[in-house]
């Protein structure tokens, strides 16, 4: 395997504090997603199910989970489906696991081939009163393809049309969002990945270069370290197109004088980091895009100190608002008598600054969001400030990942250039 092997212990912690959620006598059915076509013969890289990687630690297609914490044999309180590989498989595509590695990796004892599923739900069902099966509840999340877990509603619900059937996505979303500190580690180790391609980029960049050859570096950087590659499509988003939110178009050169916007990190091991980062293409700052920088960092930094436990993300929200606000005062882009004509309150700052600070962060880029919106302990997530000034050609964000301790925030960014005077010096190496 590329990654490190990860202490089963981290799923079966996983699994125990699901099974305390759970109603009296009931069971639950998780699929990993499916192998997405392209065209022809040509598939997507696949991708694992959040959910199923949670509860199981298995990266592999075409498996199960049944989980059933009551069930009267311990042998079925958990059993991990696996597809059966043969000789033709092991030619074509490579190792599959065997039982004793699905073993191994998620600690479930009981390990079946998927050719036993029917047989075994139809046995385990009689003595379940509910069910709780799969669906994707992310607040944003575009609906359009049925997933393996839509299509096993639809056919669960045919075969056993009168047991009880309850959403698993509210549990499994409430206890993804407080992560475990195995799981922080994972996410440095996303972090760490992703510095380092940031620290190539910073000796690479120079007017000239086009935007898809920083993506390249990066790249070059991540695959070396063993990550499977980016957590999501990088955005390298020079001079104007730094005002476009989501460029990925990453097909403009980098001209001196110009700020380089790269919203651009490494996954782990199914985790991910989330970085941006905004560099001059010439390695110095001008004075107005230095004061601009300053301002999206002080933003960051104060932000940094009230996302603490207790506080809702949306009076978090409307505090940075206010802050922003501030500062986009003092770079002159209004004047507070223009403040006083607003129909709503910061529209005008929501016209330079116009998405959300923060978001989840873990096994999605945009993790599982708790309905409820308030910050708790153990939570992970970005902070990312943004002043946007299309009629100046100027877009800056900074974005950090934030661990929300007991005590106080840890910034998992720490070791990350972000202040003007170390980005500048590492741009600038004293010629020897
Ligand atoms: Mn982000």
């Amino acid at each position: 395997m590329k990654y490190d092997p990860i202490d089963p212990d981290l799923f079966c912690v996983n699994r125990a504090a699901l099974a305390e959620r759970m109603a009296p006598r009931s069971l639950a059915v998780v699929h990993s997603n499916d192998v997405m076509p392209t065209n022809a013969d040509g598939v997507m890289p696949f991708k694992q199910n959040s959910d199923f990687f949670y509860l199981t630690g298995i990266g592999q297609e075409e498996s199960i989970l049944l989980f059933f914490p009551e069930a009267l044999h311990p042998d079925d309180q958990a059993i991990l489906f696996l597809k059966e590989t043969n000789a033709h498989i092991a030619v074509w595509e490579g190792h599959k696991l065997t039982k004793p590695e699905g073993r191994g990796i998620s600690g479930i004892i009981s390990v079946k081939w998927l050719s036993e599923f029917d047989t075994i739900l139809s046995r385990v069902m009689m003595h379940a009163e509910s069910v709780y099966l799969l669906t994707n509840e992310h607040p944003r999340a575009q609906p359009g393809v049925a997933t393996r877990n839509d299509r096993f509603i639809e056919e669960c619900r045919s075969r056993y049309p009168l047991h009880r059937y309850e959403r698993l996505a509210p549990l499994l979303t409430e206890l993804r969002s407080r992560k475990h500190p195995e799981e922080i580690s994972q996410i440095q180790q996303a972090i760490d990945i992703t510095e380092q391609g940031f620290r190539r980029v910073l000796e690479f960049m120079e007017p000239g270069v086009g935007e898809w050859e920083v993506e390249a570096e990066f790249l070059h950087e991540f695959i070396s370290r063993r990550s499977r590659g980016f957590a999501y499509q990088p955005i390298i988003a020079s001079g104007e197109n730094s005002c476009v939110l989501h460029y990925v178009e990453n097909s403009a050169t980098c001209e001196s004088g110009e700020l380089v916007l790269m919203d651009v990190a490494a996954e782990w091991a199914n985790w991910n980091a989330d970085m941006t980062r905004t560099i001059p293409v010439n390695g110095r700052f001008t004075e107005r895009q230095a004061a601009v920088y300053q301002s999206v960092l002080k933003v960051l930094k104060e932000a940094r100190e009230i996302l603490r436990p207790g506080v809702f993300l949306k009076d978090y929200q409307s505090e940075v608002l206010r802050m922003m606000e501030a500062e986009l005062l003092r770079l002159g882009l209004f004047s507070k008598r223009d403040l006083q004509h607003q129909q709503q309150p910061y529209e005008l700052t929501r016209r330079y600054f116009m998405h959300g600070t923060s978001h989840h962060l873990g096994l999605d880029v945009h993790d599982v969001t708790p309905p409820d919106g308030l910050v708790k302990e153990g939570m992970v997530f970005t902070i990312e400030p943004g002043i946007y000034i299309p009629e100046e050609e100027l877009g800056i964000r900074l974005e950090n990942n934030v661990f929300i301790g007991s005590d106080s925030n840890q910034d998992l960014f720490e070791n990350i250039p972000i202040e003007i005077e170390e980005i500048e010096s590492l741009m600038n190496p004293p010629s020897s």
